[in-house]
């Protein structure tokens, strides 16, 4: 299986691979607000609405026939830890994004998960080839308490930006703030400029 390294990604942002103030881990650690939520796969439903051409609901076992691909990408926790080279596998943020057919005036997109959770992000940051809706990790599934059964990734964003369990994403035609957006996280989130705080 073919795999899209996009570990040099940071050159974009700065001249080192691990972000400043960050230390590197060969753990993943675990940041929930509120515990792992439960899913049924009969029952699960992801949702894309809003500023879209095509309202459009998915299955679990439609969604993950969309096309995906794997990438080798870093992990950037706001708390201070980052995780080189996790391989995950989805489905990219502009393959849905022409499956929805995103109208002219969205300009923000919101990100929801099981357990309430809620971020944001311009919608120029989410057309990137990096943003993952993700279902594997590691060659495996993706493990629950990491998201499972489906995650957003954002190498170029501290992970509070890849809402875990999500099922839906909903653009926005002006900004709105996520659950540690609106409680004193950054909303920008670029770990090169330590964008840590607002
Ligand atoms: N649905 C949901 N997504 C979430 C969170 C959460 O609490 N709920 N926490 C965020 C935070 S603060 C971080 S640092 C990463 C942690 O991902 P991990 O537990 O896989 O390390 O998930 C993000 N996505
Ligand atoms: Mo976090």
């Amino acid at each position: 299986m073919s795999v899209r390294d996009v570990t040099d990604l940071y050159e974009e942002f700065g001249d080192d691979r691990l972000p400043p103030g960050q230390r590197e881990t060969s753990k993943f650690p675990v940041l929930s607000k509120s515990g792992t939520p439960a899913w049924d796969p009969e029952t699960w439903e992801f949702r894309a609405w809003g500023a879209v051409d095509d309202e459009r609901r998915w299955s679990w076992d439609e969604f993950t026939d969309l096309p995906s691909e794997t990438q080798r990408q870093d992990f950037h926790c706001v708390t201070g830890w980052s995780r080189f080279d996790c391989e995950f596998t989805g489905l990219t943020f502009t393959r849905l994004a022409d499956l929805v057919g995103v109208t002219e005036d969205a300009t923000h997109v919101m990100f929801h998960g099981l357990d309430g959770y809620t971020t944001n992000l311009p919608l120029d940051d989410c057309m990137r080839d990096e943003v993952l809706f993700a279902w594997g990790f590691d060659g495996d599934d993706l493990p629950r308490e990491h998201g499972g059964p489906l995650r957003v990734v954002t190498p170029h964003k501290y992970a509070y930006k890849g809402a875990k369990w999500v099922d839906g994403v909903e653009f926005l035609e002006e900004p709105e703030r996520g659950y540690w957006e609106k409680r004193g996280y950054s909303n920008t989130a670029d770990p090169w400029n330590e964008e840590r705080y607002s």
